[in-house]
Formats: structure tokens, sequence, C-alpha cells
């Protein structure tokens, strides 16, 4: 059947400065590019304290919430949105629980991460969530839609 981008949904995925640091980056957007996803945004920032606390707003009132965002705007972050069939669900699954310790190997925590404050990466957990990091993170000009030739065979 014909392949329309605007039918799939995104996500919003961040590589946290422990990722950044560790060299990570390139083996993290492999795991989604040969999924089969598509990348429509990608930036490096350092969040300011501020901006983290936004991000992080649901957390405000657990005791980590201070650390967590301090951790975050501590320095580089790739921020990126990625887009695909059922992408928010499965970016989670291939990202893996909240804790390493408890991620299945084969995901990125569990073959890449040790604790759970250093997990190295985060991913929107709903079509509401998605939606609104992607609007805290990016302009809608910097989101580039286009149609990549193995979609489809893709899809
Ligand atoms: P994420 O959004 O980052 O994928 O994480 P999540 O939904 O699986 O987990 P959430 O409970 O929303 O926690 C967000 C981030 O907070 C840090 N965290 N630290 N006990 C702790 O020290 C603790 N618990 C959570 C983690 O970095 C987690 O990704």
């Amino acid at each position: 059947h014909e392949v329309h981008a605007a039918e799939f949904e995104r996500t919003f995925i961040a590589i946290k400065p422990d990722g950044v640091q560790r060299g990570l980056i390139a083996e993290i957007i492999s795991r989604f590019e040969r999924k089969g996803y598509k990348l429509v945004a990608i930036k490096v920032v350092i969040p300011s304290k501020e901006f983290a606390q936004k991000h992080y707003h649901d957390l405000k009132e657990r005791p980590f919430f201070n650390g967590l965002c301090d951790f975050l705007s501590s320095g580089p972050v790739v921020a990126m949105v990625w887009e695909g069939e059922g992408v928010i669900k499965y970016g989670r699954k291939l990202i893996g629980a909240t804790d390493p310790q408890k991620s299945e190997p084969g995901t990125i925590r569990g073959d890449l991460a040790v604790v759970v404050g250093r997990n190295i990466i985060h991913g929107s957990d709903g079509p509401e969530t998605a939606k609104d990091e992607i609007d805290l993170w990016f302009q809608p000009e910097e989101l580039v839609t286009y149609t990549s030739n193995a979609e489809t065979w893709i899809y």
C-alpha cells in the first residue's frame, strides 16, 4: 500500500550526558536506525537546569528530582525525534526497563548501563508525553518530513 509519512507517529529520544561522554551516540542511533525507524530531528544541547526541570516536571515530587535535573544539565545531550509505526512503545522496548539492573540483555540499557541514575537514554512514555517533549525540545521547523527509499521495503 502507499505509505505517507503523516500516518507515522513520532517520539522524543534523548541520549543523556553519560551516554554522550561514554561515546555511545552512534551505538544508540544505530539501534533505532537498523530497526527501521526514521530520524526526523537531531541536535546537541546542554540544557539549563530550569529546562531539565521542565522536561522532568512529572517527577518533581520524587526524592531524586533535584539530582536528576542537575545530571541532565551537566553536559551535552543528544536530542532526537524518531518516526515510524509504533515507535513510541517499541522505542521504549529498544531502550529497556528504567533500572538497568532489570533491563533485559539486548536492550540499550541492558547492554550498556548499570545503575538507574546513569541509564544513558530517555524515551517518551506515551503519545501525550511524546508530543509535549517534542514541543519542548524542538521548534516545528527543526522537524524534517521526508520519504526514505528504505520505507518502501520496511512497510
Ligand atoms: P525515562 O523516562 O528516562 O525513560 O525513564 P522512565 O520513564 O523509565 O522512568 P521515570 O520514573 O520517569 O524516571 C525518569 C528518570 O529518572 C531517573 N531515576 N532515578 N531511584 C532513582 O534514583 C531514579 N529513579 C529514576 C532515571 O534516569 C530515569 O530514567
